[in-house]
């Protein structure tokens, strides 16, 4: 393990180093060489990254480090056969990491898991899709099984998915959405009445100040630092409200800049940097807003206005009773929540006043919280009070994770769909879907492990290493009759099997997919809803592999014959799913035709043109209190020992929880993941030195110890009382009812903790 400041800036030489290194590491140097120019090109794939958006210039290269990581580790030479489980049980796996898991390369058969010897071995696809079909069809209900989707399927599969299970006859569709950005979705719609960013790339070249809350673009959306740092060139404000001091935020070196790599120079990103406590966010735009109210009401006494009061009279409702909230929270309140002064959040609101158009962006930082959605709420509220919606320049922008997460809610993975969707459907197909509300992940554990649910089915994804509480979660798949997971890569939900288990191998985005020898494409939806097509162009060797709508159409073919389509004929040419959805999802008419427009097509967004379809046609501030304390007091109680709020983050090097290495590079750490950053005086608070092995636990009020151990205690540049570690390690820590109000999103950023020295101090993990 070891720890050093970085003090160059993010990007730079340091990312072509590492890019070069990953390629390396792929065994496909040449090919992946070529599968990188196609990155986010017209008539390439769309990166299997993040959901950042393209900008229509041409540039030669449009992938960045993480990008070109993504895309190493999935175009890989090395295979997974069936000799590799010859060696190993399923147990022994166990006791591998992650990184090992995925390392061993792309799945290339399907396999079947035996109880008997504890192994996986091959299996005909054929003998795959009867066995799920026998499970699903010889279910009491078909509410008896879990569909769950990860952000990477696409548009295509994701509609095929969704089709077939509702003409099986249920809504359980936990997705990722449900534990990352499902408070912006639901607090947007209250606010704005749609669940979507409101703001186009465009948007980002007109604004005066960007507001950054709560995400770490250079690393988890590195194609944004290109955005900021053109922003920034232009004189924009950069406001940036982030518990840790991320270098990605602070200082960029352009690697496609010249100037930059020969001279080393770079450019400041962030003008105002606050570092708020862990989910002290609503408290700082809330103390922003009452500095904001206090300059117009001066404002208003002399004939003059601070807020777009014609905006706010044609466009919205609910102004007065939000402004009584904003007067009755105390300044105690604010400033002790948010751990800002009353000076720091002066010199924000100032920003934001003089600021002709705001854009605020936010990621995971603002939604897994328990007060996630009051949160989005707030920020809607200081958009609304200036009219920053709608214009060009401003508006709201929720930084979605998987590339294609977006695309599939639009798509319809929805435990609870618009009845829009549902009549869609209705007319469309002929069949009446269910109207009853499935799902999310959290009662989808919840249901599996009651043994209610007895089927799993996952296309793609990670669920068993993802969701909290992972002795909890992994027992209830254990339970299971049957699981299956469609994947690229061999991960820990494998090793987790029900009594029945299915490993499908199938192919990715930078995968040439070819069905009745013709090469299809797919597409998917970015933050911007952009809608655009994705193609593999390099050949690869796929052995077995199947696409993932053929797998989705072997499974529902099975499982339904020819009802409520031809499935098998439908995948032949993927123009005949986009057809059906040109004609069941609102936004998508005459698909095929507009795929040909390079750069794909918008979709639009109701709000930025001024429709609002809340309850009352309007956009609609939204009042809350402010939460007690991000840890209640009764948490508190529970220990002696001073108690921490954690939050469980993603280091330089992984993605999710596919770990590509241990070098978490702009925060100056690597080695071991299993560490904890706190602040050096709360270190010594509690006895210990930076270096010394600790134990955390997790304070939540059940019968249930949640601890994990033999941890690196660091000291960091944190604000003191806040603690941070990676996830997956951590996820043991977050009970599986510790999850945001409305939302279920598990509260992965405030988790209460307790951290002692190491019991036994034992180095007995690999790395
Ligand atoms: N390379 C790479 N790219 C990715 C991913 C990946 O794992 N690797 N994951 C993808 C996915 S699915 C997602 S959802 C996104 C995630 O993108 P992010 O949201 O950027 O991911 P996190 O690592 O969870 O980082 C949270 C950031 O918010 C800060 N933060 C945490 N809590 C608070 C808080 O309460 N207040 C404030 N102000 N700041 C806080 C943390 O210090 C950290 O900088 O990235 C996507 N892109
Ligand atoms: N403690 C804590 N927990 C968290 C979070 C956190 O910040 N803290 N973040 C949450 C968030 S934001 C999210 S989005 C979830 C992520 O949860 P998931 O989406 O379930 O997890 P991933 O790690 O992205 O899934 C990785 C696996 O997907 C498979 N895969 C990769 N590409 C493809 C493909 O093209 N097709 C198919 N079928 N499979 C593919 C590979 O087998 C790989 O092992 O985790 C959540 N969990
Ligand atoms: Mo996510």
């Amino acid at each position: 393990m070891t720890v050093k400041k970085y003090k160059g800036a993010a990007g730079g030489w340091g990312s072509l180093v590492s890019t070069g290194k990953h390629l390396l590491h792929s065994e496909n140097v040449a090919k992946n060489v070529l599968n990188l120019l196609k990155t986010n090109q017209d008539h390439g794939f769309d990166c299997p990254g993040c959901a950042w958006g393209e900008e229509g210039k041409k540039d030669r290269f449009k992938f960045c480090e993480n990008g070109a990581k993504a895309v190493n580790w999935e175009a890989t030479s090395r295979r997974l056969t069936p000799v590799f489980f010859d060696q190993y049980s399923v147990s022994t796996l166990r006791t591998q990491t992650d990184y090992f898991l995925e390392d061993q390369g792309r799945l290339s058969v399907p396999l079947m898991y035996d109880a008997e010897t504890d192994k996986y071995t091959e299996i005909t696809w054929e003998g795959a899709f009867e066995l799920i079909a026998k499970h699903l069809n010889g279910l009491e209900s078909p509410d008896q099984a879990e569909f769950y989707t990860s952000g990477r399927a696409s548009n295509e599969a994701a509609f095929l998915y969704q089709l077939f299970v509702r003409k099986f006859g249920t809504n359980n569709f936990p997705d990722c959405s449900n534990m990352c950005h499902e408070a912006s979705g639901i607090g947007l719609k209250q606010a704005i009445g749609i669940g979507k960013g409101t703001v186009t790339l465009n948007d980002f070249e007109h604004a005066d100040a960007i507001f950054v809350f709560g995400q770490n673009p250079g690393t988890n959306h590195p194609r944004m630092l290109h955005t900021l740092n053109h922003a920034a060139h232009r004189g924009a404000n950069i406001v940036t409200f982030n518990t840790l001091k991320e270098r990605g935020l602070e200082r960029f070196a352009n690697p496609q800049s010249p100037v930059d790599m020969m001279f080393g120079s770079s450019t400041k990103l962030t003008s105002l940097y606050f570092t708020p406590n862990l989910g002290g966010d609503m408290a700082a735009v809330r103390g922003m807003v009452k500095v904001l109210l206090k300059r117009h009401e001066q404002a208003v006494e002399n004939g003059d206005r601070v807020f777009n009061l014609k905006f706010i009279e044609k466009h919205t409702s609910g102004l007065e009773e939000y402004l009584a909230e904003v007067k009755a929270t105390p300044w105690s309140l604010i400033t002790e929540q948010s751990g800002l002064s009353k000076d720091q959040i002066k010199s924000a609101a100032t920003v934001f006043q003089e600021a002709k158009r705001v854009i605020i962006t936010w990621a995971m930082g603002i939604t897994q919280h328990k007060h996630s959605v009051a949160t989005v709420n707030e920020l809607a509220n200081l958009q609304l009070l200036f009219g920053h919606i709608g214009k060009k320049g401003a508006g709201l922008c929720p930084v979605r994770g998987h590339s294609n997460v977006q695309g599939d809610r639009t798509m319809g993975i929805d435990e609870k769909p618009p009845q829009t969707l549902l009549d869609n459907i209705e007319n469309v197909f002929d069949f009446k879907p269910p109207q009853d509300h499935g799902h999310n992940a959290v009662q989808a554990v919840e249901a599996m492990l009651r043994g209610d649910s007895k089927v799993f089915i996952g296309l793609g994804g990670n669920f068993a290493a993802a969701m909290p509480d992972t002795e909890v979660t992994r027992q209830a798949m254990s339970r299971c009759n049957l699981t299956v997971n469609i994947a690229t890569k061999l991960n820990r939900t494998h090793l987790y099997p029900g009594k029945n288990a299915l490993i499908l191998p199938c192919l990715g985005r930078t995968d040439i997919d070819l069905q009745q020898g013709k090469p299809q494409k797919i597409t998917v939806e970015d933050s911007f809803s952009m809608v655009h097509a994705s193609q593999g162009v390099v050949k690869s060797d796929i052995r077995k592999m199947r696409s993932e709508p053929a797998i989705i159409a072997g499974i529902a073919h099975a499982t339904l014959g020819n009802e409520p389509v031809d499935w098998l004929a439908l995948v032949d040419d993927y123009d005949r799913i986009r057809d059906l959805i040109s004609q069941t999802i609102p936004g998508f008419t005459d698909m095929n035709k507009r795929l040909a427009n390079p750069g794909g097509f918008y979709l639009g967004n109701s709000a930025a043109e001024y429709k609002w379809n809340t309850s009352d046609q309007k956009a609609q501030f939204h009042r809350a209190p402010l939460p007690e304390a991000i840890v209640p007091a009764s948490q508190r109680a529970l220990s002696k020992n001073p108690v921490f709020v954690l939050q469980t983050l993603r280091s330089h090097d992984q993605y999710n929880t596919t770990i590509y290495g241990f070098s978490d590079r702009y925060r100056g750490l690597s080695g071991d993941r299993h560490i904890v950053l706190l602040n050096e005086k709360d270190i010594s608070a509690i006895g210990l030195t930076s270096g010394d092995k600790v134990d955390i636990e997790a304070l939540w009020g059940d019968e249930v110890v949640r601890k994990v151990t033999n941890f690196t205690v660091l000291a960091y540049d944190i604000p003191m009382g806040n603690a941070a570690a990676y996830y997956p390690e951590t996820n043991p820590l977050v009970a599986l009812a510790n999850h945001g109000d409305y939302t279920f999103t598990p509260n992965s950023k405030s988790i209460a903790i307790v951290i002692t020295p190491a019991h036994d101090p034992v180095p007995e993990r690999i790395v």
